[in-house]
């Protein structure tokens, strides 16, 4: 334990603490209907933003201060699992989430790339032991390598497609050696730069044979995460087939994949897709397809994926309303997919980022208990379709209509009014939650 050598344990101090280093609002083992904090939230770390993003951008350098790099690159593998479980274990946090790039050097060859990903997770196993963490999900990186240029599953080059099989394969047993719980498909190049040479529906089938030999291949093994699919409508690629989470969904059902697959939604995904996260998470409720979450936020201003940390909550707040109707999160949780701004260098912004996106979880978890205690939104929308509850209405959700029935119906009551929604009162209401 030496990469954080100034910071203890992050304890809950409270809102008046002067501390940094201390939640002023997450408190694990404090009880909010009937489970505690910890076991709603089920926070995890990404690997990716935490242990190798750089601080570039297209315009600037490299900008992070990190201390972890060593003489070769399996050295600074090596100190940054060190240091990982060190962030882990000062946050408090019980999972984590990685890609297989993340971790280990590519090497030379895939046979080096994998054989390096077996030292390191031997290496990650053996902390996971003595600490208690778990693996939330990982995943394979089919999107940064040249190879990837025209897609993984979805490229027109059958090499590429075999070479994204043998990651998918590796992937699974690195899940099985550390028990992941989830598994996840992040398509970044699956899709298409343009439709003039593209094949759309021989593509989406070729990712369905991936995913299919992925469902086959955990049978075998005896080893079944929860498999997720992470919707993002663009970025890298123009256009990417698993859009959002009504276009996943299509796809899952058209394909199959309901009994084995589910959503892992991301916020700034769902406003890159013009729709609210909530919007994303109903959705994905509505289908019993809600897996899991990569919490960070985008910036109203500006249309790519910032994937900032989420501060604001209001978003935190409807979102957890959602996991709370969803009857929680497990066994998916709270994934970080959120990094430091490039002005927050510090090795110290790690820990501070990650302290400031768990407080503003834990007051939505809060808000949204408080909500669903009061039962604001039950009663309002009880009180918005109670026209179905009795008469007309209430034959109609019992599919006892049809469309003569009705329109004797409708020819004998045809002076209809409306009622206003008050929608400005709602919203006022609703504040009084969040502060
Ligand atoms: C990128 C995605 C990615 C996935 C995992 O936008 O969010 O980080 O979560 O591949
Ligand atoms: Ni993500
Ligand atoms: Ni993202």
């Amino acid at each position: 334990m030496h990469y954080f050598p100034n910071v203890e344990k992050i304890k809950y101090e409270g809102k008046t603490t002067e501390n940094l280093f201390a939640f002023r609002h997450y408190n694990p083992e404090e009880v909010i209907m009937g489970k505690t904090m910890k076991e709603h939230l089920r926070f995890a770390v990404a690997y990716w933003h935490t242990m190798t993003q750089d601080g570039s951008d297209p315009f600037g350098d490299p900008v992070n201060q990190r201390t972890w790099f060593g003489e070769t690159p399996m050295d600074t593998a090596r100190n940054r699992v060190e240091a990982f479980f060190e962030i882990l274990t000062k946050l408090d946090v019980e999972y984590f989430c990685f890609h297989d790039v993340d971790i280990a050097p590519a090497g030379d060859s895939l046979e080096e790339f994998f054989s390096n990903i077996d030292e390191i997770t031997d290496l990650i196993k053996e902390k996971m032991d003595q600490t208690g963490i778990k693996l939330l999900w990982n995943t394979a990186n089919m999107f940064s390598h040249p190879r990837f240029v025209n897609g993984a599953a979805s490229s027109n080059n059958a090499e590429v497609f075999a070479y994204s099989a043998a990651q998918v394969k590796k992937g699974l047993d690195v899940s099985k050696k550390l028990g992941g719980e989830n598994y996840v498909f992040w398509g970044g190049r699956e899709g298409y730069e343009s439709l003039l040479n593209t094949n759309m529906k021989f593509e989406q089938d070729n990712i369905a044979r991936l995913f299919k030999m992925a469902i086959a291949y955990g049978e075998k093994i005896g080893h079944k995460p929860q498999f997720l699919i992470e919707p993002k409508p663009m970025e890298p690629s123009k256009h990417q087939y698993d859009f959002d989470a009504a276009t996943a969904m299509a796809f899952i059902q058209k394909h199959g994949l309901e009994n084995d697959f589910k959503l892992n939604l991301e916020a700034n995904h769902a406003t890159l897709a013009g729709h609210t996260f909530e919007h994303e998470l109903n959705v994905a409720r509505d289908y019993d397809a809600l897996g899991s979450i990569d919490a960070n936020q985008g910036d109203v201003l500006l249309g790519w994926d910032t994937d900032e940390f989420p501060t604001n909550i209001y978003d935190t707040t409807l979102a957890m309303y959602e996991i709370l109707e969803n009857g929680g999160i497990a066994p998916g949780g709270i994934n970080f997919d959120s990094k430091v701004r490039r002005s927050s260098f510090a090795m110290d912004d790690l820990l501070l980022a990650h302290i400031a996106g768990m407080d503003t979880f834990a007051r939505g978890l809060k808000a949204a208990a408080a909500l669903k205690e009061d039962r604001f939104f039950d009663d309002l929308k009880e009180k918005r379709y109670a026209s179905y509850t009795t008469g007309i209405g209430a034959k109609i959700v019992a599919d006892e209509e049809d469309l003569e029935s009705l329109t004797t119906y409708a020819l004998a009551h045809d002076d209809i009014t409306n009622e206003s929604s008050h929608l400005e009162v709602v919203k006022s209401r609703l504040n009084d939650y969040l502060v």
